[in-house]
């Protein structure tokens, strides 16, 4: 006979029962920053020791992994690991990851998603579940949640499609809520959602007023062990990943972009050389005049001397022109090999990835920094920090437009390999 539900009762006294026979149950939770992926740890960690939220510790997690926003608001520096035990005995491994769409810069993303694949890399061989932990107080996803999720799927495996659940946070009445569906990538459009107004938090609120007898807390505090409940009988069902997947993922990206890079670096070659040339040819033409004014006034010495001197300097730019042309030549060519090269790497990177295209994580970072961008200029932001915007994201439309061309190269070259 399969053991019962979890429930709210059992979960008060820290209960979890698996029906598989399963011991342990490894979560990640990830997720745009300041949603309460760190509060949802907190949470669970009392629960599942079974205490009362009159014994709740508040703060059970690496202190020092958190840098102070404001007094009561702190941000998750890098991933870390948790493993803690239900009073029944079931092994609990969480990941706390930091939050993405850091507002220090896209930079800190990359340095972020680094933190969280390697955190796997180096601690999991399977994961039970990906919890996207999400701010439920929003009627659709905004430019900046939208291109967190893109991050986020750009590196999980579509093979874990099953395995994610989407956590509202900062809510808990569903006749209430109103979010629109569709507004979810189609990935994840079919993923498990629940709703929690986290009581770690509501502790905190509720220990801050003086008046202590309030019974909607209590109410609350129900509410959040019923969400939790239903949480790990979706859990109970899945059947655990291997990281692999995510780790492949990673490797491939990581190929893509020192690829591209690389090839950004040859393409800044050229067109230091395409200058250098432009320079030489307007230098043979002014050459090629003078050479063709002396020629008619051969007769002279001085004349002769200088259409000797401007033959002379012809040669050694025709032969200068010729070397840079054959380098052109090369370069170009190995520029298009490249090319097509990453965009074959990008098509299985495609086929792994729940974000579909490896493109349409870096169309959503360009079109966060337009945005930005703009917010910055209307605010009156400072020239430097415009100035710096300006930059990351002129490098970044140049890495689009690479991986577009990169694309079609990829196409052109399977059509020619299949014609
Ligand atoms: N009202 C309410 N506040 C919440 C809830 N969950 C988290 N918070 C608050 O939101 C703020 C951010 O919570 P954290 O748990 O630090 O968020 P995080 O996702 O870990 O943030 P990063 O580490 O920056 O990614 C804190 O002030 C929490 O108290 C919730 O369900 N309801
Ligand atoms: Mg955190």
């Amino acid at each position: 006979m399969s053991a019962p539900a979890n429930t709210a009762e059992l979960l008060a006294k820290g209960i979890v029962n698996l029906t598989r026979g399963k011991g342990c149950i490894t979560i990640l939770l990830v997720g745009e920053t300041g949603t309460g992926k760190t509060s949802l740890l907190a949470l669970l960690i009392n629960v599942l020791a079974g205490r009362s939220p009159a014994e709740y510790d508040l703060q059970p997690y690496d202190l020092s992994n958190e840098t102070g926003r404001t007094e009561t608001q702190t941000q998750t520096n890098s991933a870390r690991l948790y493993q803690f035990y239900s009073a029944n005995g079931v092994k609990i491994t969480v990941l706390d990851t930091p939050g993405f769409a850091d507002t220090r810069g896209l930079q800190r993303d990359e340095q972020h998603k680094a933190s969280i694949v390697d955190a796997i890399r180096y601690n999991f061989s399977e994961v039970t579940a990906v919890i996207i932990v999400a701010n439920g107080i929003m009627p659709r996803l905004s430019f900046t949640t939208d291109y967190v999720i893109s991050t986020l799927t750009s590196i999980l495996p579509s093979s874990l499609a099953n395995n994610i659940s989407i956590l509202f946070t900062h809510f808990s009445a569903p006749l209430a809520w109103f979010f629109d569906n569709i507004s979810l990538p189609v990935e994840l459009r079919h993923a498990k959602r629940s709703l929690l107004e986290n009581p770690i938090t509501m502790r905190k609120k509720y220990l801050a007023v003086a008046e202590q007898n309030d019974r909607s807390y209590y109410q609350g505090h129900q509410t959040a062990l019923k969400a939790l409940a239903h949480t790990f009988n979706w859990l109970d069902t899945l059947q655990p990943e291997p990281t692999t997947g995510i780790i492949l993922l990673d490797d491939q990206s990581k190929k893509i972009e020192s690829d591209t890079s690389t090839i950004l670096a040859r393409m800044s070659q050229v067109a230091k050389k395409s200058g250098e040339l432009q320079r030489l040819m307007s230098s043979l033409e002014a050459i090629k005049l003078t050479a063709k004014a002396y020629e008619s006034a051969l007769g002279n010495s001085e004349a002769q001397k200088r259409y000797e001197e401007a033959s002379r300097q012809l040669n050694i730019d025709e032969e200068q022109i010729s070397a840079i042309q054959r380098d052109l030549n090369q370069i170009s060519a190995e520029i298009a090999e490249s090319t097509a090269n990453i965009g074959t790497l990008a098509e299985r990177y495609s086929e792994l990835s729940l974000s579909g295209t490896f493109t349409v994580q870096c169309k959503k970072s360009v079109r966060l920094l337009e945005v930005h961008l703009e917010s910055t200029l209307a605010k009156g932001g400072d020239a430097e920090t415009i100035k710096q915007i300006q930059a990351s994201l002129e490098q970044l439309t140049t890495k689009l437009a690479l991986l577009e061309q990169a694309a079609i190269a990829a196409k052109h070259k399977i059509f020619t390999h299949a014609g």
